[in-house]
């Protein structure tokens, strides 16, 4: 037993937890990943995950959208699949999760980008029998927080992630956002312990929180990341880092880290002000190769 720490997340530890791909390798075995989200207003969040999550290593990606918007999205990406959520108002509903889809076919799932708030979801009964690494992301935190003393009560067998930026961070605690950024570390390691998840509280100097306490700090990033996107894409490298063999906590160290080292990395090119969340997306390929 190793007592509970708070470190740095480091170059040399991302080189050597980075997991690779063995010769015989098939599509299915590199992880089937399922990303809940998306809806009339907001149909570039999913995208945004599922593009990369295949472009941190995930063998397939679905994503599960509301019908009304699978032809938008479907236009701006090719290598997904889909599967067309039932909806109102341009919003998935309970009946899309409950009934639409089998998630006993996907080996990892992020549920939140770009989902809405308009309907009422219930998640926790759905997602709690999940039998796999689970991200809750954006809008997914919104309904987790309807039904927090559920998740408090029932651990999940498998990885549960949380990813709020300090205003969803508030949302889910109750706290303001200047206590949640004040306290930061203990608000983490608090919400943590009490729920069974991990956090990454986002920000910068993100924090990665497991459940027994131990905290990861991360020192890559920089303000270009402030700009509506740039959570989506962690989303979906999270996703793909759980889907590989190694510990959750090392999946996501490593995702945190190369997030912001694309940013960084995209700095000797893009001004601070002119970097999109897709153009992280595009630094991956490089910024991955250059980590191993
Ligand atoms: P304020 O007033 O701005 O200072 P919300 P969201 C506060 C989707 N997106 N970082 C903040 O305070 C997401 O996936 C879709 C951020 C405000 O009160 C979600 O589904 C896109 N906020 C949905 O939008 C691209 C901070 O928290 C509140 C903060 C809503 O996401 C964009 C904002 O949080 C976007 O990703 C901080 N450090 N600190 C697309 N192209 O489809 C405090 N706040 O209202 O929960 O939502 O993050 O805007
Ligand atoms: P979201 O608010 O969900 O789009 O997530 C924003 C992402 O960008 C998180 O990964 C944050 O850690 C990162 N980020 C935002 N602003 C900064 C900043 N000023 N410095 C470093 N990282 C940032
Ligand atoms: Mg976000």
């Amino acid at each position: 037993e190793v007592a509970p720490f708070r470190k740095l997340v480091t170059e040399e530890q991302v080189k050597c937890t980075l997991a690779g791909r063995e010769t015989s390798a098939h599509k299915g075995k590199a992880g089937r990943a399922l990303v809940i989200g998306g809806s009339l207003s907001m149909t570039g969040a999913p995208v945004l995950t599922g593009e990369a999550c295949l472009r941190a290593g995930a063998g397939l990606v679905t994503l599960g959208v509301p019908e009304s918007i699978h032809p938008i999205v479907a236009q701006k990406i090719t290598e997904a699949m889909f599967r067309r959520l039932s909806e109102d108002q341009g919003e998935i509903t309970e009946k899309a999760l409950y009934k639409d889809m089998d998630l006993s076919q996907f080996n990892g799932l992020a549920l939140g980008p770009g989902l809405g708030r308009g309907n009422h979801l219930p998640l926790f009964k759905r997602l709690h029998s999940f039998e796999g690494p689970l991200v809750i992301d954006a809008d997914g935190l919104f309904h987790m927080a309807e039904e927090l003393s559920d998740w408090a009560a029932n651990p999940r067998p498998h990885p549960t992630v949380i990813t709020p930026h300090p205003g969803e961070m508030a949302r889910l605690t109750g706290l303001t956002v200047k206590e949640v950024e004040k306290r930061r570390f203990e608000v983490a390691r608090e919400f943590a312990a009490a729920y069974n998840v991990y956090v990454v509280l986002k920000g910068p100097f993100t924090i990665v929180s497991s459940p027994d306490g131990s905290q990861w700090v991360n020192t890559t990033g920089n303000a270009a990341l402030a700009k509506g996107g740039s959570g989506d894409v962690l989303t979906g490298i999270i996703l793909a880092f759980l889907l590989q063999p190694h510990s959750a906590i090392h999946a996501l160290c490593n995702a945190v880290y190369i997030h912001g080292k694309l940013a960084d990395k995209i700095l000797e090119t893009h001004d601070l002000f002119s970097v999109n969340a897709s153009d992280l997306i595009q630094m991956l390929p490089e910024v991955i190769r250059s980590s191993r």
